[in-house]
């Protein structure tokens, strides 16, 4: 154990009459819920980068964390960060972690330099690994932070950005797959445009679905059994993404073949900013078979940006879980807090505190949808209101042509009657369970 959490115990479940604000009140790993041991219903992981790479600042400021790995330029204080994430993974005994290659390993003057770095850390990462339970949920490549992608990674003008990009993805599957990662996930922050006067949108969209296929292809040549994930975003930092929001990613995947090999990862705070609920996305993604694994931040609603924070809305969380049991769960996805501290919470255990409140939140949140899955009460009311379609005659007319329903309609036969769509008693009725 590193001083940097130093006099901080592996945080335990104590249950909700505890007042210990470092204990789980809710988050239960072993309990069983719905049949299945809690935390291999919410499978957490740490995120790599808010916790341990991101340095406090903010467009109006620097950093204001000043952790002892600070500056991030040297493969001793690479090291001295790893030892401390693995200090906070013992603490909190989450089963996962995701990570970039430029949050573990300092950037090397060539690229490969930063892969000699990165090999290392991966290494480093596989030794801490071996003697623990935490495991790899994904890895992914920070495609968006240096300055060469400043025009997109596959969608960059420059064949040479392409080229580079598809050299670093390989190299990040490559240490995916040495760590166990059950998953390789591709968010594409530069992958959109700042202005349509200098972008040819639809040779963009081709090279970023020829670069998907490329690593599709990459995946089965290795053996790699992850899922490989896009996360939808519709903008920040580009004015506008391609990978919009789930439905917009599903287009993108059927155009280029994709869509039974590419599963989506839904975060709550990017499913506000294209202006949806996570609900909506989750359902989008269930409905069409993409439902892969999500992020469990929340952003600001007043602020308008994508501010990352702990999950704390137990009701928004509750739907969320509904719709993921409903759709049989996350598989080998998990529940990945990509979320940052607030700059002013400088201390350690702030960070122990984030997770903590986090899970719970989670643990609250699953434990309100098994209520409500068992109770069956909303399924009863979808199965009511959709009734008639069970009958034989509304089947026949889904085989039928428009001149066969015209006919019956105009004989009378069929006269609509409209009915309650009942949502203040459903409003009611989720009320029961959060
Ligand atoms: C950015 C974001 C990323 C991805 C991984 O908004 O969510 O951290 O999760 O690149
Ligand atoms: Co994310």
């Amino acid at each position: 154990m590193t001083s940097f959490f130093k006099d901080i115990a592996p945080v335990t479940y104590e249950g909700p009459d505890s007042t210990n604000p470092l204990a789980y009140h809710h988050y239960n790993p072993d309990e069983i819920v719905m049949g299945k041991r809690m935390e291999d219903h919410l499978r957490f992981a740490v995120a790599y980068w808010h916790s341990f790479a991101w340095e406090g600042g903010d467009p109006f400021g620097a950093s204001t964390f000043e952790r002892p790995w600070h500056p991030q330029d040297d493969m001793g204080r690479a090291k001295i960060k790893a030892d401390a994430a693995f200090d906070m993974f013992d603490i909190l005994g989450q089963p996962y972690y995701c990570w970039h290659d430029a949050d573990i390993r300092p950037e090397g003057a060539n690229f490969a330099e930063s892969l000699s770095n990165f090999e290392e850390i991966i290494d480093y990462f596989g030794e801490k690994m071996a003697t623990r339970d935490v495991k790899l949920l994904w890895g992914t490549a920070n495609m968006f932070s240096h300055r060469r992608w400043m025009a997109g990674a596959s969608t960059n003008p420059d064949p040479d950005v392409f080229a580079y990009s598809a050299a670093t993805v390989k190299a990040c599957m490559d240490a995916t797959m040495k760590l166990g990662g059950q998953n390789y996930v591709l968010w594409g922050g530069r992958e959109g445009y700042e202005t349509l006067l200098n972008t040819d949108m639809g040779r963009e969209l081709d090279h970023m679905g020829r670069f998907l296929n490329m690593v599709v292809d990459y995946k089965h040549k290795i053996g790699f059994e992850g899922t490989i994930l896009v996360e939808p975003k519709p903008q920040e930092p580009s004015k506008h993404q391609y990978d919009y929001d789930a439905a917009t990613c599903f287009g993108f995947l059927q155009k280029y073949g994709l869509e039974k090999e590419v599963k989506l990862n839904l975060e709550q705070g990017h499913a506000i900013l294209a202006g949806h609920s996570f609900e909506h996305e989750l359902a989008t993604a269930s409905a069409l078979g993409v439902l892969g694994s999500i992020d469990m931040n929340r952003n600001d609603y007043q602020s308008g940006w994508d501010t990352d924070q702990f999950p704390n809305n137990v009701p928004e969380v509750a739907l969320a879980y509904y719709h993921i049991l409903k759709a049989g769960g996350l598989g080998n996805g998990g529940t990945n807090f990509d979320a940052k501290l607030r700059r002013q919470s400088l201390d350690p255990v702030d960070l122990i505190a984030g997770h903590v409140g986090g899970m719970d939140v989670c643990a609250r949140g699953l434990k309100a949808a098994a209520a409500m899955v068992e109770d069956g009460g909303l399924e009863d009311a979808l199965t009511e209101r959709y009734s008639g379609w069970d009958t034989k005659g509304a089947q026949l007319m889904l085989d039928s042509d428009f001149d066969t329903i015209f006919a019956s309609v105009l004989s009378g036969e069929i006269a609509p009657q409209p009915q309650s769509g009942r949502q203040e008693r459903l409003e009611n009725y989720v009320n029961r369970f959060v």
